[in-house]
């Protein structure tokens, strides 16, 4: 063959195959899911994980005429890693999503990148207000402390506690939760005998303990991040709290249903305020607890992995909604103001804040058929974040 000849010959074979090779491109949908799959927060990523895979395994993995690819990864719960991981999958894996971040600071160090690049951002577990004001192109299918703060400010001292220590783990969430908890104790004419603030790596939280020990509250008040819960109440119990008569409450990061189960009969009776339970008694939740334990050998669905679970829902209707064209603006256009009955309750992306409107519910730990849970006993409905600045 002349030497033109073969050439050409490899030019139109080159040709066909990056061809077919863009086809492939275009006909997958990528969804790049940044998860702490090690490290502190490590049950956050194995919870997430596993809602994303049984959402992927209920409603198929071709969604208007795209197939569906998955890519996890593990940021080790290092926000730098985040943010590198983010911007890999951005640029060469091409990703149409970047989808889960664990923590906060996770979060807000991946923002930039989706402004940059224009992809739409679902945030699946962090849960600080400021954190879709970091990007337009963030969505937030988890919650906000303030959401939850607030129900417990009012609920406390309406129930005989008024006077309260607040122990918050020392960013994001934690200060968000301190603010609005104490915002509206005081205005219920509740008050805050002193402010804690363990730090989020690593706490001891023993001689923050002792001292809510010699103030004598009527009750504590504790925000700490999913996974660290179970610490907490142990101390709590070993130092006699209960029995001096300090009630715990907190936020349901700290009765965290991965958890809960484990941590005795201690437990029993310590209220929280949160958007989910896997004890919430609805047709699709019950029907969505089974199908996770089913799928992951008895393990207990918490908030995070419901976080996980509607954020697949908003990016499967968004990329329906599109027509599978796909696209940042379309896509995100077409994630907002998704309203849909998640195991959570009725649920809602507010087209304006992108962040999720949802119940609020009151719950106390019980036995229940054998198992502690937390059981809802009151509700708030549809509360919007009341963290919003702008
Ligand atoms: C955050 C908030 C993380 C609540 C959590 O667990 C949590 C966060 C990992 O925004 O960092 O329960």
């Amino acid at each position: 063959m002349h030497k033109r000849q073969v050439f050409k010959a490899i030019a139109l074979v080159v040709i066909a195959l990056t061809a077919t090779q863009s086809i492939a491109d275009g006909a997958t949908f990528k969804i790049g899911l940044i998860l702490p799959m090690t490290g502190q927060q490590a049950s956050t990523g194995r919870q997430i994980e596993a809602a994303a895979k049984l959402y992927m395994a209920q409603n198929g993995d071709t969604v208007a005429g795209k197939k569906i690819q998955l890519i996890i990864k593990d940021d080790t719960t290092i926000p730098d890693v985040t943010k590198r991981l983010a911007q890999e999958l951005v640029v060469n894996d091409k990703v149409d999503v970047l989808a889960g971040f664990g923590i906060t600071p996770s979060a807000l160090a991946t923002a930039p990148i989706a402004t940059q690049s224009k992809t739409p951002m679902v945030v699946m577990a962090a849960a600080t207000s400021s954190i879709t004001q970091a990007s337009p192109y963030i969505v937030r299918t988890s919650f906000t402390l303030a959401q939850a703060a607030v129900a417990m400010g009012d609920w406390a001292p309406k129930n005989g506690l008024k006077k309260v220590v607040t122990l918050v783990s020392d960013y994001g969430p934690g200060i968000d939760a301190e603010k609005y908890f104490i915002e509206r104790l005081q205005l219920n004419g509740g008050q805050v005998a002193e402010s804690l603030r363990v730090p989020m790596r690593n706490p001891d939280f023993a001689p923050f303990l002792q001292k809510v020990r010699d103030l004598k509250p009527d009750a504590l008040f504790v925000f700490v991040p999913s996974g660290a819960g179970a610490a907490v109440m142990k101390q709590f119990l070993e130092r006699g709290m209960d029995k001096a008569g300090i009630k715990l409450i907190g936020t349901g990061d700290v009765t965290d249903d991965d958890q809960l189960n484990d941590m005795g009969d201690g437990a029993l009776g310590v209220v929280t305020s949160h958007h989910y339970s896997a004890a919430h008694p609805s047709a699709a939740n019950k029907k969505f607890v089974e199908a996770f334990q089913k799928a992951n050998k008895g393990m207990r669905p918490n908030f995070m992995a419901v976080g996980g679970y509607d954020g697949m829902r908003v990016i499967y209707e968004a990329l329906k909604a599109s027509k599978g064209q796909g696209g940042g603006d379309a896509l995100l256009a077409a994630m907002k103001g998704q309203i849909f009955e998640s195991p959570r309750g009725p649920m809602f992306i507010d087209s304006q804040t992108r962040d999720v409107v949802h119940n609020i519910y009151l719950r106390k730990v019980q036995r229940q058929d054998g198992q502690l849970h937390n059981v809802e006993f009151d509700v708030i409905k549809d509360v919007k974040d009341p963290g919003k600045t702008k």
